[in-house]
C-alpha cells in the first residue's frame, strides 16, 4: 500500500489543532495530532517543508522503518517540533494499519490487557473552598480519580484554574498573558488543600495534583512528605523536568509518587530517571514523544523499573491523540492512569470519535484504527488563531517558570 499524499489541516474550534492526513492508493486514509501548544504553525511548516515530500512513494505498512527515516534521517534529532511531527505521521500510519486490517489499533499493540482505562478529571477553583466542592462533582459524575488544582489567596492566575469548570483551556489569543507565583504561599496552601479534600470525600478515590514545574528539588522533598497522609495518587511536575539529577534529592525525602514527562520528547530525557527508579509514572504523550511506535520501546523500558504510564492529555492534544493513548493503554500492561480533559462539544463535532466515557473509565471503542475522523468542512468555519500560554514572575517581578 503506497502513501499517495499528505496534507496538513489547521483549525480553531476554540483552540488551535493541526491535523496530519495520509492518503494511500487503496483509498485509505490516516489521522495523525500534529498540535503544539503556543508553536503550532512551526510543525505545520516541518510537516509541509520537509516531511510530506519524503513521504510520498513510500509503503505506509513499513511505520517503523519510516519512523527510522524520519528521525535518523533529519541528522539534526529530538525536540518538541520534530517528535510531534514524526509523531502525527506514526499515529497517520497506525490508522491506516488498522483500517487497512480491519481491526481497532491495540489489537496491533498486543490486544486488550483490561477492560477498559482508568483516567482521572480536572476539578479546580478559585478557592479552596471551591476547589473542594469540584472534587465533589468529579465523584458525582463518576470518576475514581481527581486532580484537584486551587488559587491561592494574594496570586493572580494560578495554574490549573481556568474558564470554564470542565473545559480549562490555558491558551489565550493577542500575547501571552502574565500571572505571578511565590512559592512561600504554594507550599503553605497546598498541604491544607489535601488535608481538606480528604476530610470532605474520604479516602476511597484517587486524589492527584500539578506542581507545574514551581519547585526546587528541596521544596518540592518537602511537599512531598507533608502530602504524605492524604496519600496521593502523585504529584505532577513538581520541578523543571531537563535536569533529571535532582529527581535524587525529591525521592531521599518522600514516599509520595512522582510524575513526569509531558514536556519530553524522546526516552533520552528519562534515562536516569528510569534506570535509577526516581519516578512513579512517565507522562510523555504520544503526540510530544514521536508517536505510538517510539513510546511502545519507553513503555517496555519503564516496565523493567516498575514505572507505569500516565500519559498527558490536556485539551491542546486533539482527540486523535486521546484515541491513540486510550489504544495504547488498553494495550500495554504497565498502564497506569490517563489524563482526560474534556473538549468542548465544538471540538468534538469536528474529530467525531468512537472512545467514549463512563464511570471514571474510558473505551478506545472498537472502530478499526485509531477510530476518530476529521470533518474538514467543520474545520473550515474556524480559522488559525494565534494563541499563547501564560508566562508567570514571581511577585518582585522575576521571571519565573509557568
Ligand atoms: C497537564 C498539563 C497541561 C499543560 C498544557 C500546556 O497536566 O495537563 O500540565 O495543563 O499546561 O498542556 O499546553
Ligand atoms: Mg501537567
Amino acid at each position: 500500500m503506497k502513501i499517495t499524499d499528505a496534507k496538513v489541516f489547521i483549525t480553531s474550534p476554540g483552540r488551535n489543532f493541526i491535523t496530519l492526513k495520509i492518503y494511500t492508493d487503496e483509498g485509505i486514509y490516516g489521522l495523525g495530532d500534529a498540535t503544539l501548544n503556543g508553536r503550532e504553525l512551526a510543525v505545520v511548516s516541518y510537516l509541509q517543508e520537509h516531511v510530506v515530500p519524503c513521504l510520498i512513494g513510500r509503503d505506509a505498512f513499513q511505520v517503523e522503518d519510516i519512523w527510522q527515516y524520519l528521525y535518523r534521517g533529519a541528522y539534526w534529532r529530538r525536540g518538541p517540533v520534530t517528535m510531534s511531527a514524526i509523531a502525527a505521521v506514526d499515529m497517520a500510519l497506525w490508522d491506516i494499519k488498522g483500517k487497512a486490517l480491519n481491526t481497532p489499533v491495540y489489537n496491533l499493540l498486543g490486544g486488550k490487557s483490561r477492560s477498559g482505562v482508568m483516567v482521572y478529571g480536572h476539578a479546580n477553583g478559585e478557592t479552596l473552598e471551591e476547589t473542594v466542592d469540584e472534587v465533589g462533582r468529579y465523584l458525582d459524575m463518576g470518576y475514581v480519580a481527581v486532580r484537584a488544582q486551587s488559587g491561592i489567596p494574594g496570586l493572580k492566575g494560578v495554574y490549573g484554574v481556568g474558564r470554564g469548570k470542565l473545559f480549562y483551556e490555558p491558551a489565550e489569543k493577542g500575547l501571552p498573558p502574565e500571572q505571578t507565583w511565590s512559592t512561600e504561599k504554594y507550599l503553605n496552601f497546598a498541604p491544607k488543600l489535601f488535608k481538606k479534600i480528604r476530610e470532605t470525600h474520604g479516602d476511597d478515590f484517587h486524589l492527584l495534583h500539578d506542581c507545574h514545574h514551581r519547585l526546587t528539588p528541596i521544596e518540592a522533598a518537602r511537599l512531598g512528605k507533608e502530602s504524605e497522609p492524604y496519600h496521593l495518587f502523585w504529584l505532577e511536575d513538581t520541578v523543571p523536568a531537563e535536569l533529571q539529577e535532582g529527581f535524587r534529592i525529591i525521592r531521599q525525602h518522600t514516599t509520595t509518587p512522582l510524575a513526569v514527562g509531558e514536556v519530553f520528547n524522546t526516552i533520552y530525557d528519562m534515562t536516569t530517571l528510569f534506570t535509577e527508579q526516581l519516578i512513579d509514572y512517565i507522562r510523555m504523550s504520544v503526540l510530544r514523544g514521536g508517536g505510538l511506535t517510539h513510546l511502545l520501546k519507553v513503555a517496555a523500558m519503564a516496565s523493567i523499573y516498575h514505572i507505569r504510564t500516565g500519559f498527558h492529555g490536556a485539551t491542546d492534544l486533539s482527540p486523535i491523540t486521546m484515541a491513540a493513548a486510550l489504544h495504547f493503554d488498553l494495550a500495554i500492561n504497565n498502564f497506569g492512569i490517563q489524563e482526560y480533559m474534556r473538549h468542548t462539544p465544538e471540538t468534538d463535532a469536528v474529530f467525531p470519535h468512537a472512545y467514549t466515557f463512563e464511570k471514571g473509565f474510558m473505551y478506545p471503542g472498537d472502530a478499526p484504527g485509531l477510530g476518530v475522523d476529521y470533518d474538514e468542512k467543520l474545520a473550515e468555519k474556524y480559522p488559525y488563531d494565534r494563541a499563547y500560554l501564560p508566562v508567570n514572575r514571581k511577585l518582585d517581578g522575576t521571571m519565573f517558570n509557568w
